[in-house]
């Protein structure tokens, strides 16, 4: 039976991204997701996705990627900032095809997980949550709405609201080390502001991880 890997925010750090994969060693059978802001502050975004595609990595979408396809629709790049624009730049019609295509949120029925970019609000049932919820959530208002971390320091994390039996994977909110809060875990460890670039081997509870380079962003 294949492995189920989950890997955190890449943000356009191809060279780790590589790294990583080189590490993992990846089998045919092994079931690879990368839990979204693949693109974006770092320095090949295109590369990133290349390498999803070449290892036939399942990216969920993320903030990143959404705002990015926001504007696509909308035709309108000029209010995105320039590390957006840098990713415009590179990125060819199979990226942009690669892009739109990705998932909102992966569920696994045999592991009971549910593989997300931000995470969930605590007042509706999580598999009918928008995409902007879920892929920007940080913290929970006292209304119970979601807010970015930076903006409400004093609200609790979303995962203090988890209840759920249903594990959840998620990336977004980066820190030095993972986070792990009862049946949560965070894999974003920052590799794009020099911090690592971490995988998790699910069946095995094993994390793998590669320092960044230098601090991109
Ligand atoms: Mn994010």
């Amino acid at each position: 039976m294949g492995r189920t890997i989950a890997i955190g925010d890449v943000h356009g750090c191809a060279r780790e991204f590589e790294k990583l994969l080189k590490k993992l060693k990846p089998q045919k059978s092994d079931r690879i997701i990368q839990l979204g802001d693949l693109i974006n502050k770092g320095p090949d975004s295109h590369e990133a996705i290349e390498l999803a595609r070449a290892h036939d990595i399942q990216t969920i979408m993320g903030n990143h990627e959404m705002r990015l396809l926001q504007a696509k629709e909308e035709k309108n790049f000029k209010y995105l900032n320039s590390y957006y624009q840098e990713t415009i730049k590179q990125l060819s019609k199979k990226d942009w095809k690669y892009l739109k295509q990705l998932p909102k949120f992966i569920y696994e029925n045999a592991l009971d997980t549910v593989f997300v970019h931000g995470g969930f609000c605590p007042n509706e049932p999580w598999h009918s949550q928008s995409l902007d919820t879920v892929t920007t959530v940080q913290v929970i208002t006292k209304k119970g709405l979601p807010e970015k971390r930076t903006y409400r320091s004093k609200s609790k994390l979303w995962v203090s609201y988890w209840k759920n039996d249903t594990s959840v994977i998620y990336g977004h909110t980066p820190r030095r080390r993972i986070y792990r809060k009862r049946n949560t875990l965070c894999l974003d460890t920052g590799c794009v502001y020099g911090g690592k670039l971490t995988a998790y081997l699910v069946e095995e509870d094993k994390l793998i991880s590669v320092k960044a380079k230098r601090a991109y962003c």
